[in-house]
């Protein structure tokens, strides 16, 4: 299975197992799991073909490890807008974490701190590196340190997702350090 095709399949699951499971028909149950055989076959009459073996290179191959798969089932390991429970066990988070963005979010990231804006959860990444990766999506990237410590310290609940990404509902900006800024 080529790159390309890889990519094309991984983002169809992205679309349905993260965002719009309904477009094509699909439920997911309250975990966010949903029978491998329904989505290939919701997938297949919406007009995206793509075989139970290229499912599971995907799944396989993700450099993010982005899908789970149990039994029969797959599931988005993080990432959703739709509502779903993960279950996921809370989590004490390391002193610090990163959070990659552009120069134009750092404003209102400034005035209202990091929300989860379409997501269920801001995502925060345990190496400046990941976070570098994050922001580049979006343009230059800038990384903010997160003064995790603390916010656990206060209260803030953390859950890491199955693929390493951490999770928390908003950072307020007082637990963000900019930037050139101490
Ligand atoms: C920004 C990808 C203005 C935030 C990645 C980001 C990650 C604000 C954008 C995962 C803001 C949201 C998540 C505020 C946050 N004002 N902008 N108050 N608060 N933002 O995509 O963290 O490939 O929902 O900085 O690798 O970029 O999908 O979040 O730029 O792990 O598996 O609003 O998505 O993984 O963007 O990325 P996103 P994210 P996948």
């Amino acid at each position: 299975m080529d790159e390309r095709r890889t990519v094309k399949v991984s983002k169809y699951l992205s679309k349905h197992l993260r965002h719009q499971p309904a477009r094509i028909g699909l439920t997911l149950d309250e975990g966010g799991w949903v029978e491998i055989e329904t989505l290939i076959a919701a997938a297949t009459a919406h007009g995206f073909r793509f075989t139970r073996e290229e499912l599971d290179h995907v799944v396989a191959a993700n450099d993010k490890r982005r899908f789970a798969v149990e039994g029969t089932r797959i599931r988005a390991s993080q990432g959703h807008s739709v509502e779903v429970d993960l279950g996921l066990p809370v989590a004490t988070p390391p002193p610090y974490l990163y959070h990659g963005t552009v120069a134009g979010n750092l404003e209102s990231i400034r005035a209202e701190g990091l929300r989860p804006m379409n997501r269920h959860d801001v995502h925060l990444s345990a190496d400046r590196e990941t976070a570098t990766r994050v922001g580049a999506r979006r343009g230059r990237p800038v990384v903010l340190s997160v003064d995790t410590g603390a916010m656990h310290r206060d209260g803030h609940v953390f859950h890491v997702s199955a693929n390493g990404v951490w999770l928390t509902r908003a950072v307020p900006s007082r637990y963000l350090r900019f930037p050139g800024s101490r």
